[in-house]
């Protein structure tokens, strides 16, 4: 049988990750931080499928397409996460259950990164631990897959 796919996307600066604002972001690159996916899913059971954009409207196709193939998505919406109706209305369109990832906890940064848009659409939200938060985020996602 083949496993349940989960459609990870990250957005906007997250292809710098491991020099941008390391202080905030922590060190590990976004190469790392899918191969750890990887293996994580190996784990559960699951397999990942990783993208990265900056761009809103690509964000948004990834999303129309995981519909047919996957079973779940794990985002990190980077900026977008705090403004983007489009996105949060692309997983309400697709119906698919969806956690959020944030690296740095985004409730003790300035006030414009407490409102979370994108989270809304989502089953949950996971921010504050760094990169382990993806590995978190996908054991969160996987009740919900195997609800379905
Ligand atoms: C990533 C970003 O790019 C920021 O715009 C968000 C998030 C926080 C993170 O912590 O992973 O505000």
């Amino acid at each position: 049988m083949t496993p349940p796919r989960v459609r990870v996307l990250h957005g906007p600066s997250l292809n710098l990750l491991g020099r941008r604002e390391p202080s905030i972001y922590g060190t590990a690159t976004l190469a790392e931080i899918d191969r750890g996916l990887a293996a994580e899913a190996a784990e559960l059971g699951l397999a990942v499928e990783c993208f990265q954009s900056n761009h809103e409207g690509v964000l948004i196709d990834r999303i129309h397409e995981a519909a047919g193939s996957c079973a779940g998505i794990l985002i990190n919406p980077g900026a977008y996460a705090h403004s983007s109706l489009a996105i949060a209305d692309a997983l309400r369109a697709i119906a698919l259950p969806a956690v959020e990832v944030h690296l740095s906890n985004v409730h003790a940064r300035e006030p414009a990164r407490h409102t979370l848009v994108v989270a809304a659409a989502c089953v949950g939200v996971i921010a504050g631990f760094g990169a382990l938060g993806y590995a978190l985020g996908l054991r969160a996602l996987l009740p919900h897959i195997q609800r379905r």
